[in-house]
């Protein structure tokens, strides 16, 4: 992409608006435009970063076993009614009538509809488990939204439903989801922590958040400080494997608000241990057994001939809140400086020539350099503009893009000046850098 053709509207000042660093580097950026409270364009380089989260996200619940479908944004209150939701869920819920006058929703979650397809398709223990996903527009109507996409109206969410024949064979599917978020944070080099959390409205007896610190998150938490050494890796998805990997998890004493009990924490942590801070909830998991099979009737014959009710859990991510949450964990305030991770960075790279009437040199080489990594299948933009040098170096340093190239007055045609945000710069050749960032991609 060349700068010159691109839609990135960036802010010289910090919106007033704006509270939080997410929502301020967001707007700065041009990432993303209100188009009305708590609703949100997404502009293209908030667009590109949320589709690479999004990539990550899918990948992973693939690799469990989940299947992919697309349910509609908007719902008919007829399930909504089966379930008893329709009246519980309040004011946060969107209600619009169509031109018959039928009652009609913005779907705020999923678990009525996806029962209904559940129940209308599968009738036998033999087709369980199911795993179903997919990714979504959502909208709960925020009494006060806020902190940009952090806690808006409409969002982007992946939800998951699973569906079984028993408590152990349920509590195995939650397992599974458990592990793919570790594994899904992991990758969007977040270290998101399960905390043992309330059901709120989604319901259930078991469920746990998967949180981020960070100073200006909405959940406040109580934990040891020892789970963030614990290490995820290497776990199968076997169920001895998986109930391994929770146990030594919940080894460690950590709640959210909801949860929280002074003399529990007090037995439990030692007091050099005790971490009571703030966090952002990035995902959250529910096992709730047959709240919504057994008012929607979602049953399957069992072996005896007999049937019973599934057994179900559902599984959010928060998507689009996510662009947001890794501003929070990577921007450094001290330097003013965003590096986002090269694997959801909006691109890979940024050549950045010092582009005036007279350096016309600079303009050619910049050119072959962006041709040469765009063959290689490297994400690049390129500042073909005559904005002053230090501006656009101010305006990457913003944007967060993690390597750059920069080609100042010095420039001799040979080693290229490369820069990784926040590290020393190094002169190295074309090739290094693009094997660099091939090899650095490998391993996303
Ligand atoms: N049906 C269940 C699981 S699929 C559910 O809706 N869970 S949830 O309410 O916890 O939402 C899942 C995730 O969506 C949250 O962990 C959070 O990351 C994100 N989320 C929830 N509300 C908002 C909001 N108002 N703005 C942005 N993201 C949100």
């Amino acid at each position: 992409m060349l700068v010159s053709k691109s839609l990135i509207p960036i802010l010289k000042n910090n919106p007033t608006e704006a509270k939080i660093k997410s929502h301020q580097l967001m707007l700065r950026a041009g990432m993303i435009r209100q188009s009305s409270a708590g609703i949100y364009s997404w502009l293209p380089l908030g667009f590109k970063v949320m589709k690479k989260i999004e990539k990550i996200v899918r990948e992973e619940q693939d690799r469990i076993g989940a299947q992919e479908l697309l349910m509609p944004t908007i719902q008919s209150s007829e399930i909504w009614k089966e379930s008893g939701r329709y009246d519980d869920y309040g004011e946060e819920m969107l209600r619009i009538k169509d031109r018959q006058g039928r009652e009609m929703l913005y779907g705020p979650t999923n678990e009525e509809l996806i029962t209904e397809i559940f129940r209308s398709s599968i009738k036998s223990y033999k087709s369980l488990p199911q795993l179903l996903y997919h990714i979504q527009w959502k909208f709960r109507d925020e009494l006060r939204p806020r902190f940009g996409i952090m806690r808006c109206r409409e969002f982007y969410m992946k939800d998951a439903y699973s569906f079984d024949l028993n408590d152990e064979e349920a509590k195995f599917s939650y397992n599974k989801f458990y592990l793919s978020y570790l594994k899904t944070f992991k990758r969007l080099d977040l270290s998101a922590i399960p905390m043992a959390a309330d059901t709120g409205p989604i319901g259930g007896n078991l469920s746990h958040e998967f949180i981020i610190l960070a100073d200006t998150g909405e959940s406040k938490i109580f934990t040891d400080k020892r789970i963030f050494e614990v290490n995820s890796d290497g776990y199968k998805l076997e169920k001895k494997s998986l109930e391994e990997l929770r146990k030594k998890f919940e080894t460690y004493y950590s709640v959210t608000d909801e949860k929280y009990n002074k003399s529990e924490f007090e037995k439990n942590v030692p007091e050099e241990h005790r971490l009571v801070t703030k966090g952002i909830e990035v995902g959250h998991i529910f096992y709730f057994g047959d709240k919504y099979s057994k008012p929607l009737n979602a049953a399957v014959d069992f072996q005896a001939g007999k049937k019973d009710f599934v057994k179900m859990g559902s599984y959010g991510v928060g998507v689009s809140r996510l662009v947001g949450a890794i501003i929070e964990a990577k921007y450094n305030d001290k330097d003013e400086i965003m590096k986002w991770p090269l694997a959801v960075s909006p691109y890979d790279i940024a050549i950045i020539p010092l582009v005036s009437k007279n350096e016309t040199l600079n303009v050619e080489k910049a050119n072959s350099i962006y041709n040469f990594l765009k063959e290689k299948n490297i994400d690049v933009i390129l500042d073909d503009t005559e904005e002053n040098f230090s501006s656009k170096l101010k305006k990457f340093n913003l944007i967060g893009i993690p390597y750059q190239i920069l080609i100042g007055k010095k420039f001799d045609g040979n080693l290229l000046e490369f820069k990784e945000i926040g590290k020393e710069t190094q002169h190295l050749s074309l090739n290094q850098i693009s094997d660099l960032i091939i090899k650095q991609k490998s391993k996303i």
